[in-house]
């Protein structure tokens, strides 16, 4: 039997926000000042939902470059595309949210879900004090504490967190990485985005605000309010 929903775990680049597009920038730029080569657009599903050091990396190996410098000077890459990634969110408000974030949140907080932030993100904390939607999350799982998706371990660790089965739990991602760690967690995936490439996820939307709210009180269950 399928229990009721109790846990949204959210995803933040790509989800709650554009962050993904400055995260991509971000890297375009530190790869070209460092290699003089242009990062083609394809490459940038590879690096998304994976950590810092992961997404150089998927970078570095779609140029056959992953040997030609030490890990030293990929800790200095990754920390560069950091301060310039800060630098490209450094004024993001509630503005930067994609439409249709805040009912969303509004609409489970109503039907008394639990929400928790299940990014890769280290400046995931920051993003959702600056966008103002901090006060919506009731667990934010520190990616730097789990094995990063595609792993299942981001996902699992908010449904342990509340003590919950992983079938009352529903995970909210953009990317290929993300839609099968919430699948390896046994959970249920909405994806956001492109049906080809997310084709493992229950049920995709173009955006967060184009998820019906029927849809979501069929998914959820009776008896939440
Ligand atoms: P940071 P998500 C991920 O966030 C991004 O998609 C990915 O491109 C990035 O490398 C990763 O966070 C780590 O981010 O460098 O800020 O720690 O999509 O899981 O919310
Ligand atoms: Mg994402």
């Amino acid at each position: 039997m399928n229990h009721q929903k109790k846990l949204f775990i959210f995803d933040l680049d790509g989800v709650l926000a554009s962050t993904s597009d400055e995260h991509f920038q971000a890297w375009k730029a530190i790869i070209k000042s460092r290699f003089n080569i242009e990062v083609a657009d394809e490459v940038e599903e590879k690096t998304k939902g994976v950590s810092r050091i992961d997404s150089l990396n998927k970078i570095l190996e779609s140029y056959h470059l992953e040997d030609s410098i030490t890990q030293q000077e990929k800790e200095e890459l990754a920390y560069k595309k950091n301060e310039l990634y800060k630098e490209l969110i450094e004024n993001f408000d509630q503005s930067n949210l994609f439409n249709g974030v805040i009912e969303l949140l509004q609409f489970l907080k109503q039907k008394n879900i639990l929400i928790a932030l299940g990014s890769a993100s280290k400046n995931g904390p920051t993003i959702i004090k600056s966008t103002g939607i901090d006060s919506y999350f009731d667990y934010i799982v520190d990616p730097s504490l789990v094995p990063g998706k595609p792993n299942p371990d981001i996902f699992s660790k908010a449904a342990e967190y509340f003590k919950l089965q992983p079938d009352e739990c529903v995970g909210i991602e953009d990317a290929v990485s993300g839609i099968q760690a919430i699948k390896s967690a046994n959970m249920y995936a909405i994806g956001i985005g492109n049906e080809k490439l997310l084709k493992n996820a229950d049920i995709i939307f173009d955006s967060v605000g184009s998820i019906d709210f029927k849809f979501l009180e069929q998914l959820i269950g009776d008896n939440n309010g």
